[in-house]
């Protein structure tokens, strides 16, 4: 599918997505090019519709537009739960299985998620896989010794490779970790491998959402679609 298609497909199905988020709400929001074109869109009802939501931001980029654009962010920590959170993903499979951490936000969207009452993912189609892992899979680990976490993810043969930045320097996460990315190719057993990632000394977090979220909204050329 080539860049101007997908951005097109993204854009209906931020759209579409934008309607769930109603007066009064505690909204999520995720990180993300499709997740920037739900936030131009909010910001477009808060401004000219008078919508009135109260949004957490899973990224610092992502509270930044939607202040800008007139949004009321407020801190995850001041907020019982949220009602709704809204993400974009890298690859969802038919269980709504996913793989997320393409941005680098894995961490605060997981956190974000797993404190909200429901969670809908906003992607377009090419997204949509049988089976997950094509997608190199971030993990989120803490700097120090981190070299050993590499090593232990290459005995075990999850072809890791430290992220970059543009410029070629080490990518910082928004709380200051690294990211390894781990090239699996197809993740058969994903529970088993969540479980012995998380397991590992040294790493936060890492980018399988799995059986999450209710909804996805899915960006196709005959228009968005629902998946539930
Ligand atoms: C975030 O942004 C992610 O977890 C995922 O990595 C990425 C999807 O980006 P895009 O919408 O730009 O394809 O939601």
């Amino acid at each position: 599918m080539n860049e101007e298609l997908q951005n097109k497909l993204k854009k209906a199905a931020a759209v579409r997505v934008a309607d769930y988020v109603k007066d009064g709400m505690i909204v999520g929001l995720g990180s993300g090019s499709t997740v920037r074109m739900l936030v131009d869109e909010l910001g477009r009802r808060v401004q000219e519709e008078g919508l009135q939501f109260t949004a957490v931001a899973t990224s610092i980029l992502t509270a930044t537009q939607a202040k800008k654009l007139g949004i009321k962010v407020v801190d995850l920590d001041s907020v019982d739960s949220i009602d709704l959170t809204i993400d974009g993903a890298d690859q969802v499979d038919s269980n709504f299985n996913g793989i997320k951490g393409g941005g680098g936000n894995l961490l605060w969207e997981k956190i974000v998620a797993i404190n909200s009452k429901k969670i809908v993912w906003v992607v377009d189609e090419s997204k949509i896989v049988d089976t997950i892992g094509a997608f190199p899979l971030a993990v989120d680990v803490i700097p120090f010794g981190s070299q050993h976490v590499l090593a232990k993810f290459n005995q075990a043969g999850f072809e890791p490779v430290i992220r970059k930045d543009q410029a070629g320097h080490v990518f910082k996460t928004d709380s200051n970790n690294i990211i390894l990315d781990l090239h699996l190719h197809k993740i058969t057993q994903p529970v088993e491998l969540a479980d012995e990632l998380i397991k590992t000394v040294g790493v936060v977090e890492h980018g399988l959402f799995l059986n999450m979220v209710s909804e996805v909204v899915v960006g196709k050329e005959s228009g968005p679609e629902v998946l539930v």
